[in-house]
């Protein structure tokens, strides 16, 4: 482990001599068990970034069992949370150039709670961030529209960065999230490329980087004629409808 990892560890906890000499002999893996269990200001950061996820969870979860008794279909595929991994932030927050304390890391990353949301159709995309962000507990701090302006591999997901309130025992918190809304056949693409090459660019062959790209825009295309064979569907099943009346005649 890098020396500059292992002094972030050290600050966290505040640790003795003894301690410290303890870690020192520890594996990365040790040292991981050792952050979750007695660090305590990271522990505490933490369970606020949980909170957030649980909430922001929790209301995707309310907006699944409200669209399921609207409509036929319910745009919500999947909804799935993620901690960011303390390796993962270390890394962003070196890239990133900032120093290595708690108090950086809650200033400076705001990806350390995500919750990711999978929907059928590119139009889903836009109609849940819509009905979503009317919510007043929520405000938007940042909007990055990657499937109007894909990354250069052909990365395409709509990223909000989220500040959530959080209560707590000593009162009322504000925490940063990350939501990022993509569609299946997008979140298909996007676990195996990140798998691949998202986090060890240096490693992976020009030539799969070059096929990757063209299977995100293989896959950007089928996501179009989806969305207009759904568009045809919906057009269809509009001019069949019938009025309800009541009482039925
Ligand atoms: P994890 O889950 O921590 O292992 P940066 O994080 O510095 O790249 P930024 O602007 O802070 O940039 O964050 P951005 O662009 O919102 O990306 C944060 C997350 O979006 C990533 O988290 C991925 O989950 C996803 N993401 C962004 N770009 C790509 C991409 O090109 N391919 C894939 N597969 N996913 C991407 P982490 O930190 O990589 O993941």
């Amino acid at each position: 482990m890098p020396e500059e990892n292992r002094q972030f560890l050290l600050r966290l906890g505040g640790m003795s001599r003894m301690e410290q000499a303890l870690v020192s002999l520890m594996s990365q893996q040790e040292i991981r068990e050792w952050v979750l269990k007695y660090s305590s200001g990271y522990q505490e950061l933490m369970a606020y970034y949980r909170c957030a996820m649980m909430s922001v969870e929790t209301k995707f979860n309310v907006l699944t069992e409200a669209l399921s008794l609207r409509y036929d279909r319910n745009p919500i595929e999947a909804v799935r949370t993620r901690m960011k991994s303390p390796e993962s932030i270390v890394e962003k927050i070196r890239r990133r150039g900032f120093p290595l304390t708690v108090e950086s890391i809650e200033e400076n990353i705001h990806d350390i709670a995500g919750v990711r949301v999978i929907c059928a159709f590119p139009s889903d995309i836009y109609k849940l961030s819509e009905m979503f962000l009317r919510q007043d507990d929520i405000t938007l701090l940042e909007r990055k529209d990657y499937f109007e302006n894909p990354k250069p591999n052909g990365y395409r997901s709509l990223h909000l960065v989220l500040e959530v309130d959080v209560y707590q025992r000593t009162g009322k918190y504000t925490v940063p999230l990350e939501l990022q809304i993509r569609t299946i056949a997008m979140d298909f693409w996007a676990t195996l490329e990140h798998t691949l090459r998202y986090k060890v660019p240096e490693r992976v062959p020009e030539e799969i980087s070059d096929e990757l790209h063209l299977t995100a825009n293989d896959i950007s295309a089928l996501d179009q004629r989806m969305q207009r064979i759904h568009d045809q569907v919906e057009g269809i099943e509009d001019s069949q409808a019938h009025p309800i009346v009541f009482p039925p005649r």
